[in-house]
């Protein structure tokens, strides 16, 4: 049998906040690479995750989910969704079988109306759903897009994930093999650090807290007793935000810390002593420079 030639290609994950499409990457992938959280507009920047198989390698692009902007950080957010869509051979459309189509969903179609790319509709949570409720789902996307397939998961428990990876290989073209295959994302690791750090205050933290936040590692060396130190500032909009972050007698910070450093060892696969500070910007979420120092740069997309 002659063996086929192998295939490489760019494939983005798409859709409104919220819908798992940051856990479909993690899924894929089998590496938290991505951080999660129930919160909406979680993802910030596209985040790269490499699927290698014997026959193919796809990047997986994870992007901020689309929605309507109300600052800066916003519009950068959804500007480097949209940039995704032009650079990929695949494109996965992701929408919530739980929750019904709304603005937020249809303003993805219209965007992805003009795109020539395959466009594949992705039905999420499924195990939220009766199965009986299914056809009317995909009746109902149909009806707007002419998708090049549809795909119901659970990127949770990873239903039929498995499948819709088979099919994406379908649709990326012939090409070779651009990272080794243990390499499973190529951001720099101060980058996963600072995300993951960002993660613990999402899930600590309620109302305007979580979006609010922005974290900066400072520095990250192997010091004398061979642990990793990990410097990071939490940047908040207003002073009243950082007692929250501190919490009573420092109790949340801690607790945000330890958190985070366990997941940190998990990933760099070393022991880690880690120190946060908080920095209070006010406004920063509206300020050009601050989101540049903060990591939320156009010209990374
Ligand atoms: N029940 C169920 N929950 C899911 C599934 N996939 C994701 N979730 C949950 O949905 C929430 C959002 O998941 P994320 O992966 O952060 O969603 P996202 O689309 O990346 O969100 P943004 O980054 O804000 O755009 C989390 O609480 C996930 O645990 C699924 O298949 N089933
Ligand atoms: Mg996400």
């Amino acid at each position: 049998m002659t063996k086929q030639p192998f295939k490489s290609g760019f494939v983005a994950i798409v859709g409104r906040p919220n819908v798992g499409k940051s856990t479909l990457l993690n899924r894929v992938i089998g590496q938290k690479i991505a951080i999660m959280s129930d919160k909406a507009q979680t993802t910030r920047n596209k985040i790269q995750g490499i699927y290698t198989t014997d026959e193919a390698q796809i990047v997986f692009i994870d992007t901020p989910g689309i929605h309507k902007p109300k600052h800066r950080l916003g519009d950068f957010m959804v500007d480097s969704a949209l940039s995704s869509l032009r650079e990929v051979d695949a494109i996965l459309f992701m929408v919530n079988a739980s929750e019904k189509r709304g603005p937020g969903d249809n303003f993805v179609i219209e965007k992805l109306k003009h795109t020539k790319t395959p466009v594949f509709l992705i039905i999420n949570k499924i195990d939220e759903i009766h199965p009986d409720a299914l056809f009317e789902i995909i009746t109902d996307y149909s009806k707007e897009l002419d998708f090049t397939a549809v795909v119901p998961i659970s990127a949770l428990n990873g239903n039929n994930v498995e499948t819709l990876l088979e099919q994406v290989v379908g649709y990326i073209p012939e090409g070779p093999k651009f990272y080794p295959d243990d390499q499973v994302t190529d951001h720099p690791e101060y980058f996963i650090v600072s995300e993951l750090i960002r993660e613990k205050v999402l899930k600590l933290t309620r109302e305007e807290i979580p979006h609010s936040v922005a974290v900066v590692v400072e520095s990250m060396k192997k010091n004398e007793h061979d642990k990793i130190q990990v410097q990071a500032t939490i940047i908040v909009e207003r002073s009243s935000q950082k007692g929250i972050i501190i919490g009573k007698s420092g109790s949340m910070l801690k607790k945000i810390g330890s958190m985070a450093r366990r997941d940190i060892e998990l990933m760099l696969g070393n022991k880690v002593y880690l120190e946060l500070w908080i920095k209070v910007k006010k406004d920063w979420r509206d300020k050009q420079s601050s989101l540049q120092d903060f990591g939320y740069r156009k010209d990374d997309y």
